[in-house]
């Protein structure tokens, strides 16, 4: 026998995905409902514009959610929570913005995933096609809810979506121009129960895909299903990838040197491998045969990456700072240890710590045995990092950023560098993670370096 429902959706989390969803409901002239397991989400006086629809926050388990029609889930929310596991058995349907989202357009879109590099390839390829002429939108886990672009009418040639895993989960069929799962490293642990359990969540975006965009040099980029590819390397040969010439290293692209590596002003060999996959997406997306022109090869050159990754940020008496406190995972911290260049025999100062999320650890050892000079913990696990470090470098533990700052000062000498990339979340001691970098940032400007 067919359930009967109220007819009305239930929107399951009252962030900006949330309420973006519910101006999306207006528009469609959906009946809604909406709870939070906060009991005072911060924006809780907006959503009490929205007449006619219930809120409901705090505890949620006695909500009846089998009752709805529809439970519109926030990415934050795991699907495994009790009342939407018990919606669902009941079959209730489940959906979030992103399936909404690409439901409702009629224009081309193209969709980027992975562990790292996502906003970076984001922007980069909404540049590359914006550069090419085409009003194009980055949106999504970037920052931008999808269904803003509908409801703020944010229009475009070309949508550009930034996915996490915890959006695709809810995403069954995603018909893009050109889809990539860009890498995969351990993140989000306290959320699956193992990687392949976070990959099958990361594959469901070449679902309905007409292209892969492939990174040869990681095994978990390829597609679970046969489906056209266009490739991308660091390493080997690959329809986008470096080749040599007078003596110099060139992206390749269309089988000729495109533009010199070291003509590009982003650091780091993870943010190289970024920019092949920018160039191989717009490709895949059936455009690679305009790449070749000067103002698409201009952007990329100028192109010096987003706040809060691999930024320097101050340079005092010769120490450098640098601000990534977007490395939130092991892998992250991992390429950005690894792309760093100390010169003149200087140091190297790592801070990070915060909340684990379940993460091991232990595969930064290696890296740090080699090129950490000291590891400044700080955060609710910095305990348990310091543990898994064992006695690869020196560590110490603080209470906070700042303290571990004010402690580093008076040992700081020229061309030592200072690195936050924390390899945690912030939310124990942060809202998120640009607070984070901010606070660094002046932390560091308010510090005496003295020589
Ligand atoms: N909530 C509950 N119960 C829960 C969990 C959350 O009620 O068990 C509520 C919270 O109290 C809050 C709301 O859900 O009121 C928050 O929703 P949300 O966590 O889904 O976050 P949004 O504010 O909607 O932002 C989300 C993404 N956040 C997450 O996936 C955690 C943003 O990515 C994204 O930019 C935004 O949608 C627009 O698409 C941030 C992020 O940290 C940057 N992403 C993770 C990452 O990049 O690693 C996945
Ligand atoms: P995401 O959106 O996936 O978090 P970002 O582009 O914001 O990715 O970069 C976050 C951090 O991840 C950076 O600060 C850097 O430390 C690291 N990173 C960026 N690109 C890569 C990559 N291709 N491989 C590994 N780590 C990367």
């Amino acid at each position: 026998m067919k359930r009967q429902h109220n007819g009305k959706k239930l929107i399951v989390g009252m962030g900006q995905t949330g309420l973006s969803c519910a101006h999306f409901c207006r528009l469609q002239g959906w009946e809604f409902d909406a709870c939070d397991s906060r009991a005072r989400p911060p924006e809780l006086a907006q959503w009490q514009l929205f007449e006619g629809a219930q809120l409901f926050c705090g505890d949620w388990q006695h909500l009846s959610m089998s009752a709805y029609e529809t439970l519109i889930v926030s990415p934050g929310v795991a699907l495994s929570e009790p009342a939407i596991a018990a919606a669902r058995a009941a079959g209730v349907e489940v959906v979030g913005d992103v399936q909404l989202f690409v439901d409702a357009i009629d224009k081309p879109f193209i969709c980027i995933t992975g562990s790292n590099g996502k906003s970076t390839v984001t922007t980069l390829a909404a540049g590359i096609l914006q550069a090419l002429g085409k009003s194009a939108l980055a949106i999504g886990n970037i920052g931008v809810p999808v269904l803003d672009a509908i409801t703020q009418s944010l229009h475009a040639d070309i949508y550009v979506l930034e996915l996490s895993s915890f959006q695709l989960e809810t995403c069954q069929r995603l018909p893009s121009q050109a889809a990539t799962l860009l890498n995969l490293t351990a993140d989000h642990m306290d959320r699956y129960a193992s990687m392949e359990d976070y990959w099958h969540a990361k594959q469901r975006i070449f679902n309905g895909a007409k292209a892969a965009v492939v990174n040869l040099d990681d095994g978990y980029s390829r597609p679970h299903r046969a489906i056209s590819e266009c490739t991308f390397s660091l390493q080997q040969p690959a329809d986008v990838c470096l080749t040599q010439d007078a003596g110099r290293d060139w992206i390749q692209l269309q089988q000729k040197p495109w533009l010199a590596v070291d003509e590009l002003r982003i650091n780091g060999d993870h943010n190289v491998a970024n920019v092949l996959a920018a160039l191989a997406l717009v490709d895949a997306a059936g455009l690679g045969a305009e790449l070749d022109c000067t103002a698409v090869r201009r952007y990329v050159r100028d192109f010096c990456g987003l706040p809060h990754r691999c930024q320097t940020v101050a340079v005092k008496q010769g120490v450098r700072f640098i601000n990534d406190s977007k490395g939130t995972n092991v892998g992250s911290t991992l390429a950005a240890i690894d792309g760093l260049r100390v010169r003149n025999g200087g140091r190297l100062f790592w801070l990070a710590g915060g909340v684990a999320k379940g993460q091991d650890f232990s595969p930064l050892a290696q890296i740090c045995q080699q090129r950490v000079t000291r590891a400044l913990l700080f955060g609710q696990d910095a305990k348990q990092i310091a543990q898994q470090l064992g006695d690869a470098c020196d560590a110490q533990i603080f209470t906070s950023m700042a303290q571990a700052l004010t402690a580093l000062a008076p040992q700081l000498q020229g061309d030592d560098v200072v690195l936050l990339s924390p390899a945690c979340a912030s939310f124990d001691q942060f809202k998120n993670f640009e607070q984070r970098g901010d606070a660094f940032v002046q932390a560091v400007e308010q510090l005496e370096v003295s020589q």
